[in-house]
């Protein structure tokens, strides 16, 4: 969670083309832009310095960077996102990749991987198996993490929510937030749990960045909870509303570095 880079990429005018799982009204791009920039500002508060790419209106869902790479202290991976109308962004990400590492690996498939699927925590890299990501993608990102000394393991994301980290986020300090359902699926026996109040399972997707942790607006109770339990730490609740309406979140919207 000690960063000092992001890379992030503003919203479309397509963005209302998102992918999403269910109905409910469609995002309003100049909302969602003021929410980026917010979130953007909240970013470089917590003492990294965030890059933002121009949107790419052939790819609705690239504000989403989280899910065509992953960045990690060695080098970068591009990844192998399942969804079809999605495969594309990674050759938008790739140079980006380049200028920002020299190492920089390029899963080969067929497997697929998701970001949003992956949770980097101090000791592993875990990958949730979904409808994004496979257990093939998943052998050929172990082999390549294996290769930085990092160790992958393999789990299940809940099959009612899109990604891992839709329902949890690693927040330092050997801890997790995360809903109920991913608290007692015994995936984080070996971590602390802070749970989501009930009812907020949506603030489940939060991020560490350095001394701050971003928290979605609107979750009070959890809000509260993370106040008291991280005392010493910075907590910026941010609105998401327009990501949420096509089923992202806070991590979603950048790579972090
Ligand atoms: C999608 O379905 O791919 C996008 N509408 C949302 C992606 C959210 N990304 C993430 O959780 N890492």
């Amino acid at each position: 969670f000690r960063f000092t880079h992001s890379i992030s990429r503003m919203p479309g005018q397509s963005i209302a083309s998102g992918l999403r799982a269910g109905g409910g009204p469609d995002p309003d791009p100049a909302l969602f832009i003021a929410q980026h920039k917010a979130y953007l500002v909240a970013l470089g508060e917590a003492g990294v310095e965030p890059s933002c790419l121009p949107a790419l209106e052939a790819y609705p869902d690239s504000v989403f960077v989280e899910d065509p790479a992953l960045c990690m202290p060695q080098g970068a991976i591009l990844l192998r996102p399942g969804a079809k109308s999605r495969a594309g962004e990674t050759q938008e990400m790739l140079p980006v990749l380049y200028t920002h590492f020299d190492t920089v690996h390029i899963l080969q498939g067929p497997g697929m991987v998701d970001g949003g699927d992956i949770m980097v925590t101090d000791d592993e890299v875990l990958v949730g198996l979904s409808a994004r990501t496979d257990e093939s993608g998943f052998s050929e990102l172990e082999t390549l993490l294996a290769g930085w000394g990092h160790k992958a393991r393999m789990v299940q994301t809940p099959a009612s929510i899109l990604h891992f980290k839709t329902a949890s986020s690693f927040l330092g300090d050997n801890t997790i937030l995360c809903t109920e359902v991913m608290a007692q699926s015994g995936v984080f026996d070996a971590y602390q749990i802070v749970q989501v109040a009930k009812g907020e399972e949506a603030a489940a997707n939060a991020i560490r960045v350095n001394d701050t942790i971003l928290l979605s607006a609107g979750f009070p109770k959890t809000a509260q909870i993370l106040r008291e339990r991280f005392a010493d730490l910075k907590l910026v609740e941010l609105d998401t509303s327009q990501a949420a309406l096509v089923d992202g979140g806070l991590s979603c919207m950048s790579l972090r570095f």
